[in-house]
């Protein structure tokens, strides 16, 4: 399949819930406003239509408050969707959320079910030839070696790496440009994990840049950082800044608000 990293027919997102309030956030930086929130996710979504995509929005779940965050719960591959074991606890119960909506678009759903692995899904960067995923405080290796086995049968190669100390997941320092090209942080890139790829590095304290997507025609980054901005539009790519303040305060950005894909029935 061309462009199977960043070509896709579908999104999946889910509303904020009024609980967002109770969101899991690293270092509280103030409560995030649920109204402006919802006028950024949906920029959020006119933006990933606009590339002609369908997007399925689904409900808020008051019970999650972190269930906006849909990416942690799914990886969807081309032949196949795989329902993740979320690390933090208290986001355990998203995943089995999305399986059944997973499974009305996909013929083949498999999980990831053993009682010590864990894996989220924004510790996943697929590209166009292999999974990179990053061990760190919600994704472990037994979760990555469940991932490996699952998806061996579909072809897929799985690379273990290291997310950054202290950092929430892989892609909160990293994103997908095309099929050679990674914006990264210096501290990520620095483990020499992207050799084979072309990089561009997010500036000097805008770190938070680097949780950007590509998504068919479009690279949505979150508004504020110029001269990150600067860089990808020099570099040609089309580029919307989408509003990112409420859910920066729970550590999200453009990753972590939708799940990314073409069904396989
Ligand atoms: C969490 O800590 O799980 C949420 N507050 C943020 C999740 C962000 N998701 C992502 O980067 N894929």
């Amino acid at each position: 399949m061309p462009n199977r990293s960043y070509r896709f027919t579908h999104a999946i997102t889910r509303k904020p819930a009024a609980s967002i309030i109770a969101g899991l956030r690293a270092v509280d930086t103030g409560t995030p406003d649920l109204a402006t929130m919802q006028a950024h996710h949906a920029d959020y979504i006119a933006t990933l239509r606009e590339t002609g995509a369908t997007v399925i929005e689904l409900e808020a779940l008051d019970a999650y408050p972190d269930s906006v965050f849909v990416e942690d719960t799914a990886l969807c591959l081309p032949s196949g969707a795989v329902v993740m074991r979320p690390g933090a606890p208290s986001r355990l119960g998203e995943a089995a959320e999305m399986a059944p909506h997973l499974a009305a678009l996909y013929g083949d759903i498999r999980r990831i079910e053993g009682a010590d692995s864990f894996i989220e899904g924004g510790d996943i960067l697929m590209t166009e030839t292999e999974i990179l995923v990053g061990r760190s405080a919600r994704t472990n290796a037994a979760g990555i070696a469940e991932l490996a086995r699952l998806t061996a049968a579909w072809g897929e190669v799985v690379r273990e790496v290291h997310t950054p100390p202290g950092v929430l997941h892989f892609k909160t320092d990293c994103s997908l440009l095309d099929a050679e090209t990674i914006l990264s942080t210096t501290r990520l890139s620095a483990s020499g994990c992207f050799k084979s790829y072309r990089l561009i590095d997010v500036a000097e304290g805008e770190e938070a840049a680097a949780n950007t997507i590509r998504f068919n025609d479009l690279v949505l980054m979150p508004a504020g950082f110029p001269r990150t901005r600067d860089r990808l539009v020099q570099a040609g790519y089309d580029v919307r800044e989408i509003g990112n303040s409420e859910c920066a305060k729970l550590d999200g950005g453009m990753s972590c608000l939708s799940l990314r894909f073409t069904p396989k029935p």
